[in-house]
């Protein structure tokens, strides 16, 4: 999978060297590009990717052209169809199944913004789809980008080591928008005193996966009950939470 980063720091994203990303890269399961919009700036006078916004206000705005050309750059690198993407807390909010989707692309180009953001007129004319990872203001796109990079690498086939892992866990299909189940290893009995949950260590695969469907449902009804809304319960899954409920009043 090809990724172009549109960013004022290419730097930054040595970040994506490490763990599971950093394998895939040297795997060749991804390639990084980056465009500075720096290295486009007509006016070397002025030499600025940036320049103060109409209408007042504070801080600055990212030029036009410098975007621009290194977009068109980065979509003429090679004959591959891009889907490009501006990082931006105006964008949709990005999900598990955004991502999911985000994999099956051949390339991404992804727009890091700095400053107070970019003129909008790149949005309107250069972009495909403005996405956010979460309502808060970062000082740039460049940490969003990285997020959504390492989200969707981890999908591609051979980034984990054990395929299942990404299957098997939050928000996944199998999981299906549900919280992940407590994860335990050892020792059994840690130096509280306390022991791993009984059923996983006897071996019942299925009392196994009752147990941990049971407590996926019960943690996201008492930490998440937004992500039940919905979400229709099976009879299984309909006597699972109850039971998790039931227990957790006793408790
Ligand atoms: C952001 C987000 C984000 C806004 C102004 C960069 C900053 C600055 N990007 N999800 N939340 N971007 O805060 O994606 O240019």
């Amino acid at each position: 999978m090809q990724f172009d980063i549109i960013t004022l720091f290419p730097e930054m994203f040595s970040a994506l060297n490490y763990g599971i990303v950093g394998r895939a890269k040297k795997q060749d399961l991804l390639s990084l590009r980056f465009w500075n919009p720096r290295d486009f700036v007509q006016d070397k006078q002025q030499g600025r990717v940036d320049d103060r916004p109409y209408g007042g206000g504070p801080g600055m705005v990212m030029q036009v052209q410098p975007l621009r050309d290194a977009i068109n750059k980065a979509k003429q690198a090679d004959d591959t169809a891009a889907k490009i993407i501006y990082l931006s807390p105006q964008g949709r909010l990005i999900k598990q199944a955004d991502i999911q989707r985000f994999a099956e692309q051949p390339k991404i180009i992804l727009i890091a913004g700095r400053y107070e953001g970019i003129d909008e007129r790149v949005i309107s004319n250069d972009i495909d789809e403005e996405w956010s990872i979460g309502d808060y203001i970062l000082s740039g796109g460049e940490l969003a980008a990285m997020v959504m990079i390492d989200a969707i690498v981890r999908l591609l086939p051979g980034a984990l080591g054990d395929p299942t892992s990404a299957i098997n866990e939050s928000f996944s299909d199998s999981l299906d928008g549900l919280l992940d189940y407590p994860h335990y290893t050892r020792p059994v009995i840690d130096s509280n005193g306390q022991a791993v949950p009984e059923v996983l260590i006897n071996g019942d695969h299925e009392a196994i996966r009752r147990w941990r469907l049971m407590q996926s449902l019960g943690r996201t009804y008492l930490k998440r009950p937004d992500l039940l809304t919905n979400r229709s319960l099976n009879p299984e899954e309909a006597v699972l939470l109850q039971k998790f409920l039931e227990c957790s009043k006793e408790k």
